[in-house]
């Protein structure tokens, strides 16, 4: 048994003017609750230090970069990583990166239980659009502020795993989990803010929303043999309704344990890492099995 006790620490709504040193308590608080549940490892969402700004328009690059890390970790984040450190928890969260050459990610780090960075994802499926769209009830403006994530889907071996990560939208694409699993990936961590309505399409409720999301992420871990954990940032924000519905997947699919509300709420669940190795070995053993002379078109224009 290669037992990891993980914390998915679902975040309800950051408004715009809440200071970073405040979403961090509260991040902090989650941390303290996860620690005393036994958890080695806590994931937070996408975003996990601001509002989900890409729903404002703004021309004025100052007040995008002002949403921005340009060190991680950097005078706000500091106190997550000495607690995490202090309480031998590794963390994994989402920020929005500026880096000393002036490029713009949607970012995901993980952390090993000593709070060194041990990994980095840059967020590769952007949704929404990079000019004003006044067709839509509310913008959704994530091409405009980043740039496509330029480090594919890289695996790290932390904790006795091989651990992976995707943001959001990412987790909607099979190919994203695909191309970790055939790096014989057994936990992906991945963070959203989903609004709960379409800004698209007026009819589409909460409820269907929900549905997609966790069809995505079950059918991910079942067709990969690993666990998926997906953690929400809920509640209304800016006057906006997020989504909440943060689940932990088991390597056959199922939900072992899901958030009940959608705010700052701890779902604590023990993954067995061996429990991927039955999938992994017989109905998704990769080199046996796949076809890749017919998957051509999936890397073609
Ligand atoms: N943050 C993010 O990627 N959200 C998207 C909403 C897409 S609507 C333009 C998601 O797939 O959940």
């Amino acid at each position: 048994m290669r037992e990891i006790v993980i914390g998915a620490a679902q975040m309800g709504a950051i408004q715009r003017d809440e200071p970073r040193a405040q979403v961090v308590d509260r991040m902090l608080a989650l941390l303290e609750d996860a620690a005393g549940q036994g958890a080695t490892l806590v994931v937070f969402p996408e975003l996990s230090l601001t509002t989900f700004f890409p729903r404002w328009w703004m021309e004025d690059q100052a007040e995008v970069d002002s949403w921005f890390e340009r060190e991680v970790p950097g005078e706000a984040t500091r106190p997550l990583f000495d607690r995490a450190r202090a309480l031998h928890v590794a963390i994994s969260f989402g920020y929005a990166e500026l880096t000393p050459e002036g490029r713009h990610f949607n970012t995901q780090i993980l952390t090993d239980r000593e709070a060194n960075v041990v990994g980095k994802y840059r967020k590769v499926h952007l949704p929404g659009h990079d000019e004003y769209d006044q067709e839509r009830a509310f913008q959704h403006l994530e091409k405009r502020y980043f740039e496509p994530g330029d480090l594919g889907f890289p695996v790290w071996r932390s904790q006795g795993a091989i651990m992976g990560m995707c943001i959001c939208n990412d987790r909607r694409w099979p190919e994203v989990y695909r191309v970790m699993g055939l790096q014989g990936v057994e936990l992906v961590m991945l963070g959203y803010n989903t609004p709960s309505v379409n800004s698209q399409m007026k009819a589409e409720d909460e409820t269907k929303r929900l549905y997609h999301s966790e069809l995505v992420m079950t059918a991910g871990a079942y067709q990969n043999a690993t666990w998926v954990v997906g953690v929400a940032k809920g509640g209304i924000e800016d006057g906006h309704p997020l989504m909440a519905g943060t689940i932990i997947v088991d390597p056959n699919g199922f939900v072992v344990a899901r958030a009940r509300t959608d705010g700052d709420e701890m779902v604590v669940h023990a993954c067995d890492m061996d429990a991927c190795d039955f999938g992994k070995k017989t109905i998704f053993d990769f080199a046996r099995h796949r076809r890749v002379e017919h998957y051509k078109r999936i890397t073609e224009q």
